[in-house]
């Protein structure tokens, strides 16, 4: 049941759901290669999400500010290629919304341990602001806040639970958004833990 959350964005219910065994099995390698850290904000805050990436570019944040780079400034080495499995269902899920052909150079991987919250941003990073953003939740539930174009506007709580695959794009894409504080749980797959996949035309 694809459901339209607000102007562009379509929520797909499950829709990673069929592939979640073999996305963790193609995380596996990924996560090896370039570990989940605990970035720093240009402000100097530890953000509560370890993240890492794969593709051609990963976004990274620290003193100096945020950016996509293509190497991983822990290891000096280039981010883990995009698997297959991530790179298809990224486009699938876009066609699905209506954007024909995206093909994403950048997958931030988000790993939420209960407690761990993003507060509301924007993301702006991006050289190319046209092109959706495709993320897909797996394990403990979350709350999604999204918001408006401002970040006064009220934002809208929607829970995104395992398997499905939410599409940003339009003028959904440059709206406020964030997470709340994950609730405390266990996922049969994830255990106590919430991983969302972030794919993006970052160049
Ligand atoms: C709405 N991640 O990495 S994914 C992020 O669940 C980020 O880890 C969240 O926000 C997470 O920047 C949310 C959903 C998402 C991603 C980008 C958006 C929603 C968005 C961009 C514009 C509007
Ligand atoms: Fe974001």
């Amino acid at each position: 049941t694809d459901l339209p959350l607000g102007e562009g964005a379509v929520v797909l219910r499950g829709f990673a759901r069929p592939l979640d065994d073999a996305l963790l099995a193609a995380l596996g390698p990924v996560v090896e290669a370039a570990p989940f850290r605990h970035l720093v904000t240009p402000g100097g805050w530890r953000m509560s999400v370890a993240m890492t990436n794969c593709g051609r570019v990963g976004w990274v944040s620290d003193r100096s500010g945020y950016r996509y780079d293509r190497v991983d400034p822990e290891s000096r080495q280039r981010w883990p290629a995009m698997p297959a499995v991530f790179g298809d269902l990224a486009a699938r899920a876009a066609a699905e919304a209506g954007f024909a052909d995206f093909a994403p150079e950048a997958c931030l991987i988000n790993l939420y341990s209960p407690g761990a919250r993003l507060s509301l941003h924007q993301d702006r990073d991006e050289a190319n602001l046209d092109a959706p953003i495709v993320s897909v939740s797996l394990g403990l539930p979350a709350t999604f806040l999204f918001g408006g174009a401002k970040r006064a506007d009220q934002p809208r709580r929607v829970s995104l639970t395992h398997g499905d695959v939410v599409v940003w794009g339009g003028a959904s894409r440059m709206a406020y958004h964030g997470v709340a504080p994950l609730a405390d749980g266990v996922h049969p797959l994830l255990g106590r833990r919430r991983i969302n996949l972030t794919f993006r035309k970052a160049l």
